[in-house]
């Protein structure tokens, strides 16, 4: 077993201020993987003190020597993918195949974008040509607390360590505590690309402590978090009390409006689509709206997909899906599982239960619900688990009413052969993101959220943008 209790501050891997030993849990075996360490208020305190004196250094340091320090980073997280990956799986319950591919890749994917993003990136130009005295200045917000979740950890990680690092912000990161293994070894990767010591700081902790400390902090100037729309709010009160700036991406509850034009291959698509990473993506297409003409025929091809979904332990190759991340999760989907019979949804795949053959592990059946009408529970609730629901609509408006109606505005998912059909939803859909007949969005593309699905957009450019506050001077001086 693993045994790692240091956080990594200003530099160095130190001892935990107070002993407080936690158990991380193998979801595919119920067995604990590692054991590390949750930190107290004097381990954040040390390390927001050693971002802060780090911050002169790193932001008013050229922005190529930060984009170079990026460089290097890449350089080596490609060297140590295997151990990442292998990490991601033991604690999170990724199948260790999609972990390599598309954990692991998603991290590598958003440094190497926020590189070609910071290419072309001006941190200061003219204000305009009427006034060439003016200029803007695009400077680093400061020390930035970065909160990350469980289910794409690594992406997140990415999403908001390179940002911040192009920026010019120092930060102290807090990693979930299901998923704090793989996060000590981006510390190592920071620490072997030679970034100054202090401009990244790791400390180990679970939401009332770590991450209640970070929020409220004095010295802390802004948060970018990524979790549960909960969290996100108890966060923004926190930070309220100094007015940080807070970055939120929190859950969805996707829609996903299949027109009877789609294409063959879209219901098989949205399936599977919800199925990866075992449900637990904020993305995730979990409602999909079916148009009445080929609605019975969706649903049996949606059973009939989802009834071939292979569910197995994660250290296994294959293409099957793992466990969900614990217990609670694993309890928690189980009774909306149970909630969606109770209220007369038609269970058409999977159902309730570990799937046959499991007595271990937070393994759950691939599961399809369909005659579901959108004020049920499982309608309006993130499950955040591999259970896909089914709602047939009747006319576009019809369709664009249901996907607006949740408190959710991540992403919505449109399949139609009709352009202007397909640029109509665009328009109508409140969400940050729309993706149409099953085309992943561009590299770069903003990944962001409305309503309570948070504010704020990470990756390329935009994600850079956020950790920036906007400099303007007057009368600069003519050179
Ligand atoms: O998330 P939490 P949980 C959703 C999904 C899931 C639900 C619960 O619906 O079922 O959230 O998951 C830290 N102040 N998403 O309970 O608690 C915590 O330590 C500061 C969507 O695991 O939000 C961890 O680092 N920090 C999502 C991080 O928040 C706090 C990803 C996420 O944990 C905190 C994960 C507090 N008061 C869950 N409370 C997405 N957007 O992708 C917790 N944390």
């Amino acid at each position: 077993m693993i045994e790692k209790r240091e956080f990594y501050i200003n530099g160095k891997w130190v001892k935990p201020a107070v002993a407080n030993d936690f158990q991380v849990i193998d979801p595919s075996t119920e067995e604990p993987c590692a054991v590390i360490s949750l930190g107290s208020e004097a381990d954040t305190n040390a390390a927001v003190a050693a971002a802060k004196a780090a911050l002169p250094g790193w932001m008013y340091r050229p922005a190529s020597e930060r984009i170079a320090l990026v460089e290097k980073l890449v350089e080596v997280y490609e060297s140590r993918g295997e151990e990442i990956a292998q990490a991601i799986s033991a604690e999170m319950g990724a199948p260790i195949d999609m972990a390599r591919s598309a954990q692991v890749g998603a991290g590598l994917f958003h440094l190497k974008n926020f590189l070609r993003a910071a290419k072309d990136f001006q941190f200061e130009k003219p204000l305009n040509e009427r006034f060439p005295n003016d200029r803007i200045i695009m400077e680093a917000v400061g020390v930035a607390a970065l909160i990350t979740p469980w289910n794409w950890p690594m992406n997140q990680i990415a999403l908001k360590v390179g940002a911040a690092a192009i920026a010019g912000c120092t930060m102290v990161l807090k990693p979930s505590e299901q998923s704090p293994l793989n996060a000590m070894i981006f510390a190592e990767l920071m620490d072997a690309a030679g970034f100054p010591a202090g401009v990244f700081n790791l400390v180990n902790g679970d939401g009332p402590g770590v991450g209640t400390q970070l929020s409220r902090h004095p010295d802390v100037d802004m948060v970018s978090f990524t979790g549960s729309t909960r969290a996100g709010t108890a966060i923004s009160k926190n930070a309220a009390e100094t007015l940080k700036r807070v970055h939120l991406e929190l859950g969805g509850k996707g829609a996903n409006v299949v027109f009877a034009d789609a294409d063959d291959a879209a219901i098989k698509r949205g399936v599977l689509h919800m199925m990866n990473n075992s449900g637990q993506s904020c993305n995730a297409p979990s409602r999909m709206l079916v148009q009445r003409p080929i609605y019975d025929k969706a649903v049996e091809t949606a059973a009939e997909v989802a009834g071939k979904v292979t569910v197995g332990s994660a250290h296994d190759s294959g293409k099957h899906i793992g466990p969900v991340v614990n217990e609670v999760q694993f309890k928690k989907i189980q009774a909306l599982i149970e909630k969606g019979i109770e209220e007369g949804a038609r269970l058409v795949a999977g159902g309730p239960g570990r799937p046959e053959g499991f007595n271990r592990g937070f393994f759950v059946r691939p599961t399809v619900f369909a005659d579901v009408n959108n004020q049920m529970t499982i309608a309006r609730e993130e499950i955040f688990g591999p259970v896909l629901t089914m709602i047939p609509f009747d006319t576009e408006e019809e369709a664009v009413e249901i996907a607006n109606d949740t408190v959710y505005g991540l992403t919505n998912y449109v399949q139609t052969q009709d352009g202007d059909r397909a640029n109509r939803m665009a328009r109508k859909l409140r969400s940050g993101m729309v993706e149409m007949n099953g085309k992943a969005r561009s590299p770069g593309a903003p990944f962001g959220g409305m309503k309570q699905s948070g504010n704020g957009r990470e990756g390329g450019v935009w994600g850079i943008e956020d950790f920036l506050e906007v400099k303007a001077v007057g009368g600069w001086a003519a050179e």
